[in-house]
């Protein structure tokens, strides 16, 4: 990652104005993410901005007004009516997304340079024109990233942005299981030691009884394919977080090492989410249906199928990767 910092580094110093921006529906990973970039850009006496709706924020996480009110730094928020007060040379940083559809305002990339840091599957429909994008879809977060970025400038975050960012990890791995290798656990381990807060992360990263039922009433519904595959499909129209939600809480349950939940993501389009521990290459499955990913965790998306097509279509490549 250093000849990243490095390349960073550069292009920081070209600019003088910098807004950071991650998708839409902010998880604690852009978060983390987005934080911990302004604060270290910042370090280098630029103008740092997130640009970030702050009163919407609740709607995705009840605690997280509670983490903004205890820091010590100073993060200021731009929106769709504000950042037109940046000045200077200003360069965009996305963040935790690489497609205009998932940004938080998709025409900020037509409007300014723009760099992209990532570590999503890379889709096809990526940004074009960027000057720079780094995708490692190895890495477990664009959090663990932020946190080695700090560490090769020696640099303390702020606590409570560390707590944020070891909040993202631990999201974004479901709980340091996903993509997690020796260098997420030193992440974790560099932000408890400038100063994470254990409490604020467990209620930041707490949901509410409402969901846990919603989620509790999916898993009632999964069935098993195999003796070690379970599959759950979500009969309304669900998101990709839904769908990978599932999933991910599906391989907690005795014997089951893969798992596939599918829903209707918009009125003709079905998503797939699967996962696996380890040991199954849910991504072969997922490619031969057309989408991607890795080992443990992969996705796909088809077009004008129904639920019981897609259904049958997993279960077969499931049986003849057997024979
Ligand atoms: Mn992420």
């Amino acid at each position: 990652m250093i000849d990243l910092f490095k390349k960073i580094n550069e292009i920081i110093n070209e600019y003088d104005s910098f807004i950071v921006m991650g998708h839409k529906d902010p998880d604690l990973d852009c978060l983390g993410a987005g934080l911990g970039l302004c604060e270290i850009i910042e370090h280098f006496g630029k103008n740092a901005y997130l640009f970030l709706n702050i009163n919407h924020l609740e709607k995705y996480n009840k605690n997280i007004n509670q983490a903004f009110e205890k820091m010590d730094k100073d993060i200021i928020c731009v929106n769709r009516n504000t950042y037109k007060k940046v000045q200077g040379k200003t360069l965009l940083i996305i963040v935790d997304a690489h497609l205009s559809e998932r940004l938080e305002y998709a025409k900020l990339p037509d409007i300014f340079d723009t760099i992209v840091i990532d570590h999503h599957i890379k889709n096809k429909k990526y940004i074009k024109d960027t000057r720079f994008m780094y995708i490692d879809s190895n890495l477990s977060s664009v959090s663990e990233i932020i946190t080695y970025y700090a560490e090769y400038l020696n640099l303390k975050l702020d606590n409570v942005i560390a707590t944020i960012l070891l909040g993202g990890i631990e999201i974004d791995t479901n709980s340091f299981n996903l993509k997690t290798t020796s260098k997420t656990y030193e992440a974790a381990s560099i932000l408890m030691k400038m100063g994470a807060d254990p409490i604020l992360k467990q209620e930041l990263l707490k949901e509410t009884k409402e969901q846990y039922i919603k989620r509790a009433n999916f898993i009632r519904n999964s069935f098993n394919i195999n003796s070690n595959i379970a599959m759950c499909i979500i009969n309304k129209i669900s998101n990709s977080l839904e769908l990978a939600e599932t999933a991910e809480e599906l391989l907690n349950f005795e014997g089951i090492e893969a798992s596939f939940t599918l829903g209707k993501i918009d009125s003709d389009t079905i998503g797939v989410s699967a996962r696996s521990i380890g040991n199954i290459d849910v991504s072969e499955i997922m490619k031969k249906m057309g989408g991607g990913g890795h080992t443990s965790n992969a996705a796909a998306q088809l077009k004008h199928k129904t639920i019981k097509e897609v259904k049958k279509e997993i279960i077969d490549l499931i049986n003849s990767n057997k024979e």
